[in-house]
Parts: structure tokens; C-alpha cells; sequence
């Protein structure tokens, strides 16, 4: 059986949540195969050297999930990009690129988080290909931690106050965008998370039936979990 989950937004003012990722990790998580993490497991990521809680417990939780032999694949999301390779190490964690392509119940599947199926927020990804260089990031990590985390407050704070004003379209994907995609990598079936409205899309793409599946976010009263394959996979 394989996983998916996405947009948890694990931070210190969310305890609950918290606590429900640790239980799946030593629980439905032990049983399967592998666990794909789809993006913003994070609410926010300010640099792997930040061991502040609830992180150093989630590295430690999922060490041990690796550990027993499950596989455990992490794309990263628009709020915890800054995931890198010390993280990865410490938990055995497999880190996946913006498109990872996977075979899934024979049919083929594209993985992403969904920041770059939403093309309609123009400002949004002039930000995203800033932020991915490797000269932005290394002068962001260069900064020192407190002053990093106090940066992200700050950016929490604000992107709640943008995302209040930017339309329901803007927001979501752009069908357009995700044919292109799924053309690109040769995929009729499509899994992301980020947009918090989930559901299952289908339409026709190049003659065939194609299926658009999108993640929950992770709230209080607990988290969603989409698996495929039997018992024993
Ligand atoms: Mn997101």
C-alpha cells in the first residue's frame, strides 16, 4: 500500500496537528510500502540547522519510520522549500523533485505539490523562481537562525493578509497548465496537494481518461489520507 499526504503546515502554534502526524507515523504509516509527502508538510522552513519544536521531534518520528523500512518521499512545498539535503540525511527521508513521475497501480502518475499548476498568480511565481535560485537561497541561509525565524513570522503574517485579497481563480490550478504538465510527462493520472480543495477531477486528455486528485490539508480534528493499492502491497 502507498501514501499520500500534503499541506500539514506543522508549526509550534499547532500542537494537534502535531501530535496527530506522530500518531500516523507509528501507526498506518508502519504498515505500507511507502509515505509520498507532497509539499508544506511545514508551515514554515527556515533552514535544516533550525531544530526548534515541533521539528527536532518530526526529524526523530520519521527516522524511525525509515528506520523500520518504510520508504518515505518528500516534495517540497511553497512554505518549506528551504528542505534540504542535512534534513534529508538525519531522516532518511528521499527528497523528490517539483515533477516526480512514479508508476501507480500500472498507470502512470505525476507528483507535485500545485504552486505551479496555479499560473494565474502572476506575482506569486515571479516570487517562486526568485526564491529557487541558489544565490537567493544561499543569502537567505547565510543570515543567522533567529533572525531567519523571525523573518518567517513576518512572512506568515503577510501571506495571510495577500491571500485574503487574491480571488478564488487566481488561487486555484489552471486547467490549461495541468494538461500541459500531464502531457510533458506522459501522465492520465495527476496528485497534488496545496489548493486545500480536495477532490478528484476527471476529464479527457488526448483521447483518454484522466484524473486530477488533490490532497487535503491537515486540520484539528485530524488528517486525510489518500492510499492506494491492497492490504498487501
Ligand atoms: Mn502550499
Amino acid at each position: 500500500m502507498i501514501l499520500f499526504i500534503s499541506d500539514l503546515h506543522l508549526s509550534f502554534d499547532k500542537p494537534k496537528i502535531t501530535r496527530h502526524f506522530v500518531h500516523f507515523l507509528q501507526t498506518k504509516a508502519r504498515q505500507v510500502r511507502a509515505v509520498y509527502i507532497l509539499g508544506d508538510l511545514f508551515d514554515a522552513w527556515v533552514g535544516d540547522d533550525d531544530f526548534t519544536a515541533p521539528n527536532a521531534q518530526i526529524r526523530r518520528e520519521l527516522k524511525q519510520l525509515t528506520d523500520s523500512g518504510v520508504e518515505v518521499y518528500l516534495l517540497r512545498g511553497n512554505r518549506d522549500f528551504l528542505i534540504g539535503e542535512r534534513f534529508a540525511r538525519g531522516t532518511g527521508v528521499i527528497l523528490l523533485d517539483d515533477f516526480a513521475v512514479i508508476e501507480l497501480e500500472n498507470e502512470r502518475t505525476l507528483l507535485t505539490h500545485g504552486d505551479l499548476l496555479c499560473s494565474d498568480d502572476i506575482p506569486y511565481q515571479a516570487f517562486r523562481a526568485k526564491s529557487r535560485s541558489s544565490e537567493w537561497q544561499q543569502n537567505v541561509l547565510s543570515k543567522p537562525l533567529w533572525l531567519r525565524l523571525c523573518a518567517a513570522r513576518w512572512y506568515r503574517l503577510r501571506s495571510f493578509w495577500h491571500k485574503q485579497k487574491k480571488s478564488d481563480y487566481v488561487m486555484d490550478v489552471n486547467q490549461t497548465t495541468v494538461e500541459k504538465l500531464m502531457r510533458q510527462h506522459q501522465c492520465t493520472r495527476l496528485i497534488h496537494g496545496h489548493t486545500h480543495r480536495p477532490d478528484v477531477h476527471e476529464f479527457r486528455l488526448n483521447g483518454k481518461q484522466a484524473r486530477r486528485f488533490v490532497l487535503s490539508d491537515w486540520t484539528n480534528d485530524g488528517g486525510a489520507v489518500l492510499s492506494f493499492g491492497g492490504e498487501s502491497e
